[in-house]
């Protein structure tokens, strides 16, 4: 994605039609009877197309079982994403399985799947290796392209091709879908699948407990993938108000009053001390952190970002995983500056892998990055040697960051 075309987005959603050569007279006049913009109606249209193309794919494939890939760490609009995209299956006998390798670290996350009984398993590479796969006839990737989840490698090897790909970042490696649906203009995944609902793919029913459940569930989703709605276009807010004649918002209400645990409290108290701010940036390394407890960074990051005079944050710490000897320096962006593009930036500040895939990308507003610590990894108890480590992946982190923040300046001098 280009800087301009990840603002056009939001120009849109601000001036609405006025911008189009029949000037003014469509934000009064312009809307057709189900409430729908020229701006809609022409989207209307092209989300019939896709509707049958899509349509067509599922006919295809039917009475297959499929699997569907979440990124690793999942998050709300992935999670409701995939759940729709299952219950649409089921009216083509084909049988689904969410699956992600991570964790569900998020606690409005972890409350989102209890709270739903949203069908979703947890399956390590290792666990995939030892599955029956060839009950599997087709992946399905949601809200990712396969960039965001360690299950990638396994997949090919299996030889399982890729039916669908839904999402909304940007493009990424080629996958040869037989079906693609990637919209790098909308906000959030969850207002893609809530448009295939609308366009008849499934018929929701509010005396069925899965559908009221699965509408509060993207409605979360779209929710939380446009910072509640504040950075959300007509489509997300056509996509919303469509479900709320379904949703149950007493349940989305407890999912949102979920709390966060004393680790990710402390994560977020240490990167309030350790932040510096430069250039409207504010950078934040927060030194060691549990697998489990990965999702405070991109909290923290929330959290710093808005400070007065900071339009962008970012956060970053090592995440050890104690069962598998894994350690990463895992970093989250948050910007409200409409014209840094997160998925240019972090690509340019971290560049690529021996494999040319980058260590980092993200979409409007957001990005996050992974950065393996492979050959120096372990040895966290040697308290000297993790201490010197911290150092060194920090000040890296800092270099690369500042280098674009603040080109003029000669970096190293002092990174603490
Ligand atoms: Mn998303």
């Amino acid at each position: 994605m280009t800087n301009t075309s990840s603002t056009t987005g939001l120009v849109d959603s601000v001036n609405g039609s006025a911008s189009s050569p029949e000037g003014l007279a469509h934000l009064t006049h312009g809307y057709d009877y189900r409430g729908r913009s020229p701006y809609t109606s022409s989207r209307y249209q092209e989300q019939e197309m896709k509707t049958d193309e899509f349509r067509a794919c599922l006919e295809r494939r039917r009475g297959e079982r499929h699997l569907i890939i979440l990124q690793d760490f999942p998050d709300p609009d992935a999670l409701s994403s995939a759940w729709v995209y299952k219950l649409i299956c089921q009216k083509y006998e084909i049988v689904c399985d969410i699956i992600y390798a991570g964790t569900l670290s998020h606690q409005e996350n972890i409350a989102l799947v209890k709270l739903t009984g949203l069908p979703i398993q947890r399956w390590t590479p290792q666990a995939f290796r030892s599955k029956d796969l060839s009950l599997y006839r087709g992946s399905v990737l949601i809200d990712n392209q396969g960039t965001t989840s360690q299950l990638m490698p396994a997949l090919k090897e299996a030889q399982i091709p890729v039916v669908a790909i839904i999402d909304h970042h940007s493009l990424q490696e080629e996958l040869g879908a037989e079906y693609q649906d990637i919209r790098t203009h909308t906000r959030a995944t969850a207002t893609i699948l809530t448009q295939y609902i609308q366009s008849g793919l499934l018929k929701l029913d509010s005396n069925s407990t899965e559908h009221v459940k699965c509408a509060t569930a993207l409605m979360h989703g779209i929710r939380s993938d446009t910072n509640r709605l504040m950075q959300a276009q007509e489509e997300d807010f056509l996509a919303a108000a469509f479900l709320s004649k379904f949703y149950d918002a007493q349940l989305l209400n407890a999912v949102l009053q979920s709390s966060r645990s004393r680790p990710v409290m402390e994560v977020i108290e240490r990167s309030l001390k350790n932040r510096s701010v430069k250039n409207n940036f504010s950078i934040a390394g927060v030194g060691y952190l549990r697998y489990d407890d990965r999702d405070a960074i991109p909290q923290a990051a929330d959290f710093l970002v808005t400070e007065d005079n900071v339009h962008t944050a970012v956060v970053y710490g090592i995440v050890h995983d104690e069962d598998e000897e894994v350690e990463m320096v895992v970093g989250s962006l948050r910007t409200n500056k409409l014209t840094l593009d997160p998925d240019e930036f972090l690509k340019e500040a971290f560049g690529q892998d021996a494999q040319g895939r980058f260590f980092g990308g993200g979409r409007s507003q957001a990005g996050g990055f992974e950065i393996p610590i492979e050959f120096l990894a372990g040895f966290t108890e040697n308290g000297e040697y993790a201490q010197m480590k911290w150092r060194v992946h920090d000040a890296q982190v800092k270099q690369k960051l500042l280098r674009l923040i603040n080109p003029d300046q000669n970096y190293p001098k002092d990174v603490n």
